[in-house]
């Protein structure tokens, strides 16, 4: 293994200073692949979640260097911020396997791909845009877009990278100060990042990262009356009580990307090894941490058998391993989570599900889990309804288009959904009739910055990247001017 990367920073970070939390308290964080401590951080709470709010309230000030900057400015901040992230990626990389446990080439995708969420809204910055409208009258009426505030935003351990430069890059763009609370799980590369946010000159406040626990640091994010818009992803258990918090206290703006049980459906004519390797990726990409992942693998009855024994095949060969080398799965993210998918697994089993592949632990210190593939999985059965969120494969059987659209769409969930067939009409006529906020036709979680993310139901509210995103953290204000129609 290489040496393992040095963890640089594990205080608070608010108003650009490195800070200890006021109760002077630290949390563990736990390396996944052997379950020792990897450091101590400082766990910031209520207070300290107060002193945060407080500098980005007054970075927010109308008379801040960050409000009078030009937009064009802010822009070349964030572009500035997406170069010092280029340049360390390997060593984020590393800091973010040791965290989370995922693989480090994977890791290093993922910072180069958060580079490009923050370029696509950097150069957003100077082109968010109102309009001018023929109102009735002797008047002039104009939009302008304004940055919502201050806001509060919570981001999960599974991407953590990816979703800080979700939730910061559409902000920044937009003018906003920033509140960031990284999962308990998974806060240093949160941090290593906020040190890179100083470095590319960004002025005091206006980005803060407070790790800390849910129930005490999110929860006093989300109840504080100066925070005007909370953006949250995790489990729609959580964005329940985000929502209730938020509408409790000052009806600040909410954005939630929650839970999925995506269905990815396969029909006759698809070409078998290519669909199968398909909807492996889809239901096992970061080891099934993942809220849009293809869970419900529905396959045609004709290609039924060849398709199982195809996805058992690929799960059994799929390696799992220390992250630190080339292998395509990690641990799971905690003991928690670990214990939580090997229920799962014995649920199957229980339920009358055929195990094909994988349906164990792996006998070796730290969270690793077998790949796993379930056959005859029918709706009903845990397995089928419930958010796993682990490498587990769900493979159930369908005869008609109409059958399956109504299956798929069986679910309180509506995040993401996948079609592999051959036939235009079939996959455009499934990507219409199925409840879901993302719909691929041929491939799976093809996510980019230009093209909006976000769930149906109770996936979530709202959408992230792309124009949508930017649209979630601006207010629009409408300016009327007094024009008489005839001159005097
Ligand atoms: O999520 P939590 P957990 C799903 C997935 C997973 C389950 C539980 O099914 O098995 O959620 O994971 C913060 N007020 N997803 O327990 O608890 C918490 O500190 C404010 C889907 O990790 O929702 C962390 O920063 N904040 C998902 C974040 O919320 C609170 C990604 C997520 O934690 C809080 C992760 C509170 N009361 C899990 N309680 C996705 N959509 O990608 C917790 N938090």
């Amino acid at each position: 293994m290489s040496t393992l990367p040095k963890v640089q920073f594990c205080q608070l970070f608010i108003n650009n200073d490195w800070v200890d939390a006021v109760s002077k308290k630290t949390f563990p964080t736990i390396n996944p692949q052997d379950e020792t401590v990897i450091t101590n951080v400082a766990e910031g709470d209520k207070a300290d979640i107060d002193l945060a709010v407080a500098a980005a309230k007054k970075a927010f000030h109308r008379r801040s260097e960050w409000r009078t900057m030009d937009a064009s400015q802010r822009g070349l901040l964030m572009l500035k911020l997406a170069d010092l992230i280029e340049s360390q990626a390997r060593y984020l990389a590393e800091l973010e396997t040791l965290d989370c446990g995922k693989p480090v080439k994977e890791a290093e995708e993922e910072v180069y791909y958060s580079t490009t969420v923050l370029r696509y809204y950097a150069g957003k910055a100077d082109k968010i845009c109102g309009n001018t409208i023929p109102a009735d009258g002797e008047v002039l009426s104009f939009t302008v877009k304004e940055p919502v505030g201050v806001c509060g935003q919570i981001i999960p351990w599974n991407y953590p990278i990816p979703m800080m430069s979700w939730k910061i890059s559409p902000a920044l763009a937009a003018g906003c100060t920033i509140v960031l609370k990284p999962a308990e799980q998974t806060p240093l590369t949160a941090l290593a990042v906020a040190a890179l946010i100083k470095e590319a000159g960004f002025p005091p406040g206006v980005v803060n990262v407070v790790p800390g626990y849910g129930p005490t640091a999110g929860a006093a994010l989300t109840h504080h009356p100066d925070v005007d818009k909370i953006a949250f992803t995790g489990s729609t258990e959580v964005g329940r009580l985000v929502m209730a918090a938020a509408a409790a206290n000052n009806l600040k703006r909410v954005t939630l990307e929650l839970g999925g049980k995506s269905p990815l459906v396969v029909f006759n004519d698809a070409d078998v090894e290519k669909a199968a390797q398909t909807a492996h990726a889809a239901a096992f990409a970061n080891g099934g941490q993942c809220c849009c992942a293809g869970t419900r693998t529905y396959v045609q009855s004709g290609i039924y058998d060849q398709f199982v024994e195809k996805a058992a095949e690929i799960a059994t060969k799929r390696s799992v391993g220390n992250p630190f080398d080339d292998v395509q799965q990690g641990p799971q993210i905690d003991k928690e989570m670990y214990c939580r998918v090997l229920e799962y697994i014995t649920a199957g089993k229980e339920g009358g599900a055929k195990c094909v592949a994988g349906g164990d632990k792996v006998d070796s210190k730290g969270y690793y889990i077998k790949p796993t593939v379930f056959a005859d999985v029918t709706d009903n059965m845990k397995i089928a309804r419930e958010e796993i969120f682990g490498p587990v494969q769900s493979i159930l059987k369908f005869d008609t288009f109409e059958e399956v659209v109504d299956r798929a769409n069986d679910t309180n969930y509506g995040l993401g959904a996948g079609v592999i067939t051959n036939d235009i009409t079939t996959a455009l006529s499934f990507a219409k009739q199925v409840r879901a906020g993302s719909v691929w036709v041929n491939t799976y979680d093809h996510t980019t910055s230009q093209t909006p993310f976000g769930g149906f139901k109770d996936s979530g509210l709202g959408r992230e990247l792309g124009e949508d995103g930017i649209n979630q953290y601006v207010e629009t204000k409408t300016i009327t001017v007094s024009l008489p129609k005839q001159p005097q």
